[in-house]
């Protein structure tokens, strides 16, 4: 077996590696230290923007901050790391994760290993030569025997194809791809189209400056209050004093947050109790409040019970009734959609240059020079349209990558009908690739971080026992992938997730996308144990050769 030491170059310019990265944000960046510190090899990492980051370098729009508390949003693989960095909020804001991350790319002396700047187009696998060749905007071109992306889940903006965008006299931006140099809404007419997370964390930053924000929303959306403030030396200090506890809660859970999900279900306590729980957790704030109780994704009648608490807290903030009836209009269960938490959303729609369009009852027609034409023909004028229209999730930025498996199969045509994969790692018919996060893996249903770590470090294990043992590919089998998109389908099937009809976890925001739903929703946890166990039993379901 062969193993080259530092980056050889063939005759042709192609530089020679034992593994390509594509993408430098959590996961890439633990991908490189881990393959090149831990195992030795020679390792290049592609990435298109100019600094790490990988969502947090583009999604730069107002409000932007991580919904995970900052405690539980970082690597926890290094002591070294937790110790000498201190969070300020207890939800981090985008400018304080790029810090974060490059103080990680700095300790761990990534950089040189990084090429910034570069758009991998092309990654084409050779049976002949065991290689993925990779291709980049450029036409650079590496060859690597293992090929990882580490692309994320939300990285690929959808636009809507809405007719008349290119006549629009105004700027425009989407959130995921938002100019570094920021922008001035001052004194200006805004519209936002979207209130997911995105739109939620933007509309009350937003409403400051504007002369008028037009908030166009088609699917209401329930949020719980952030609480976001500044952390207490005494909080930090018991965090570090604490690191084993929170990682191993972390580590145990569903959904890889610090905070333990409820034994209880909603109809083990009486209604004033319930009540009671719903208020303290609403004070509380942020993404616990679904853990309130342990059925509340899986009992339609527990979930209505924190539906109609939410709808009920809206229409008590929101002053105008009109608009809080568009806002609690909503018909999916509590968290079958991506659950937002906010800082003052419903109240920023008590603000006089605030108003709410409902863009479900009377659809987006076309962008015309001035603002946007709704299908009544009502017209709202704009000097800027944001779009936070969300992303093409989870399969987007891996076909964007231009895949081409054994025997000329390309990841598009092997994915047409829905992403089918093993375990989320690997495709059938793609040796030696692994998809870091990919589809079929718990990834956006869990804290993220955790997730990524998982993920690398089975991933270098792996890699690790095939040059142990002198083995030159692994690949999913094509039974064990079918019985993983069953086992992936039937987790869905347990919850309430897939009843959230217009959901990015089914792919229904992107038109003409298939509808399936991606991520596994069977808990972190279960499939932590469920990766150990396929390695213990020498990688059951893939092909070793
Ligand atoms: P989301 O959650 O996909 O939200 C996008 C929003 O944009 C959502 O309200 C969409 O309505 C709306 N949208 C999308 N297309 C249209 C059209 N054509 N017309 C009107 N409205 C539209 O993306 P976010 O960026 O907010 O959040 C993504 C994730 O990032 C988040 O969940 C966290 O995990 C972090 P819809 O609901 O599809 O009817």
């Amino acid at each position: 077996m062969t193993s080259l030491a530092t980056n050889a170059r063939a005759t042709d310019g192609t530089a020679e590696l034992d593994a390509v990265i594509i993408g430098a944000g959590f996961s890439g960046m633990y991908q490189l230290h881990t393959l090149r510190d831990r195992l030795g090899l020679s390792v290049q990492v592609l990435e298109a923007g100019e600094g790490v980051g990988g969502t947090w370098y583009w999604n730069r729009y107002p409000g932007a901050r991580c919904d995970s508390e900052s405690h539980s949003y970082c690597f926890s693989f290094s002591q070294e790391l937790l110790n000498d960095w201190e969070w300020s909020e207890r939800y981090p804001a985008q400018p304080e994760i790029i810090r974060y991350l490059n103080f990680v790319a700095d300790r761990l002396d990534l950089r040189r290993d990084v090429k910034f700047g570069t758009r991998v187009v092309a990654a084409d696998y050779d049976e002949s030569r065991n290689r993925w060749d990779v291709t980049t905007e450029a036409g650079e071109r590496f060859s690597a025997k293992y090929l990882i992306t580490a692309v994320g889940c939300l990285s690929t903006t959808n636009v809507p194809k809405f007719e008349g965008l290119e006549s629009f006299a105004g700027e425009w931006y989407h959130t995921g791809a938002w100019p570094h140099e920021g922008v001035d809404f001052t004194g200006k007419r805004v519209i936002q189209i979207g209130t997911g997370s995105t739109g939620i964390q933007a509309v009350p930053v937003i409403a400051e400056t504007a002369a008028h924000l037009t908030v166009m929303q088609r699917t209401p959306q329930f949020s719980v209050p952030a609480r976001n403030t500044p952390l207490t030396d005494e909080f930090r200090r018991w965090v570090k004093e604490h690191y084993p506890e929170i990682h191993e809660v972390m580590r145990g859970t569903t959904n890889g947050h610090s905070f333990r999900i409820m034994e209880r279900n909603a109809f083990d306590v009486d209604d004033d109790e319930r009540m009671a729980i719903y208020e303290a957790a609403w004070e509380k704030g942020g993404l616990q409040f679904r853990a309130n109780f342990k059925d509340m994704l899986t009992s339609k009648a527990a979930n209505d019970t924190a539906a109609e608490f939410i709808k009920h807290k809206i229409r008590q903030i929101v002053k105008d009734p009109a608009t809080a009836e568009k806002l609690a209009n909503i018909d999916h269960p509590y968290a079958a959609k991506r659950p937002p938490i906010d800082t003052n959303y419903f109240d920023t729609y008590n603000r006089d240059n605030v108003s709410l369009v409902d863009v479900r009852a009377d659809p987006i027609a076309a962008i015309t020079p001035t603002g946007i034409r709704l299908q009544s023909g009502a017209e709202h004028a704009a000097d800027i349209i944001v779009f936070a229209t969300g992303f093409d999730a989870m399969t987007g930025s891996l076909l964007r990558l231009g895949i081409t498996g054994r025997d000329g199969l390309t990841l598009a045509k092997a994915w047409e009908a829905g992403p089918r994969n093993y375990l989320g790692l690997q495709v059938a018919g793609f040796p030696n690739l692994f998809t870091i996060t990919g589809p079929g893996s718990p990834s956006v249903l869990c804290n993220m971080p955790v997730a990524i770590e998982q993920h690398v470090e089975w991933i270098t294990d792996c890699i690790a026992h095939l040059r142990g043992h002198e083995i030159e590919r692994i690949e999913a089998r094509d039974e064990a992938s079918d019985e993983w998109v069953q086992q992936v389908n039937e987790a869905a099937r347990a919850t309430l997730l897939p009843e959230a009809h217009s959901s990015w976890y089914l792919g229904a925001n992107v038109p003409g996308k298939p509808r399936v739903f991606m991520p596994y929703a069977g808990g972190m946890a279960r499939y932590r144990a469920i990766c150990d166990e396929v390695a213990a039993r020498d990688y059951e379901g893939f092909e070793l050769n």
